[in-house]
């Protein structure tokens, strides 16, 4: 049955393709749980690097988040459920510094999305382990990813690996190549030229 109020979820420009899209750029890791491990690095406020280990990690408090997510290819994908840690459980764990403005969020191989520090902050931001509860498989990010339903899907990085805490913003994979640098699907932000001042660094 077709959800009536998918509609009107829908930000301009978007639609509703059959089943789910997978979308990457390169390679699906693979997961090495001795090897992994999550770091917070940057500004943080005791000016230490803190890194969470896959037990450690694995084991933190976790959420139920219902979210639809915007791919800037014009994809939407509704009503998906996630579980995870949310950001600001961790940004409690892990304070920043209090100069601290934005995040970077990096994935494996090096992708990465700037974030405000806002955004970073809703309360549907989180640290995915889950999508409809069950562990992500490997293409969805497993074993964590973000997600960042309020803004356009590429800021969701798969394959978290850091998060680091930054005093001014700074482009990550796909705002150093032309897309816009908040991202916000309901103002259709897509692309880098049309940032209004103070949207992106100096
Ligand atoms: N590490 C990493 N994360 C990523 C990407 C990527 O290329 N690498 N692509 C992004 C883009 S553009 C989209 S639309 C979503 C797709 O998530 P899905 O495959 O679960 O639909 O992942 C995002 N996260
Ligand atoms: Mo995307």
């Amino acid at each position: 049955m077709p959800d009536p109020t998918e509609e009107t979820r829908l930000p301009p420009g978007q639609y509703v393709p059959r089943g789910r899209p997978v979308l990457h750029y390169g390679r699906v890791p693979q997961f090495r749980p001795e090897r992994w491990n999550l770091s917070v690095f940057g500004a943080t406020a005791s000016g230490e690097e803190i890194r969470y280990s896959w037990p450690e990690f694995s084991a933190l408090p976790r959420v139920a988040v219902i979210a639809d997510f915007h791919c800037v290819t014009k994809f939407s994908i509704m009503g998906s459920e996630w579980g995870g840690v949310p950001a600001a459980a961790l940004m409690a764990a892990v304070p920043p510094a209090p100069e601290v403005t934005h995040v970077m969020i990096w994935g494996e191989y090096g992708y990465s999305a700037n974030l405000r520090l806002a955004d970073f902050e809703r309360d549907s931001t989180l640290f995915a382990l889950e999508l409809d509860e069950k562990p992500l498989t490997a293409e969805r990010g497993f074993p964590v990813r973000m997600v960042v339903p309020h803004l356009y899907a590429w800021k969701s990085v798969k394959w978290v690996r850091a998060v680091e805490y930054m005093a001014a913003d700074r482009r990550g994979f796909w705002e150093e190549r032309g897309y816009h640098n908040v991202g916000d699907p309901w103002r259709e932000q897509r692309y880098a030229y049309q940032e209004e001042p103070g949207e992106g660094p100096p």
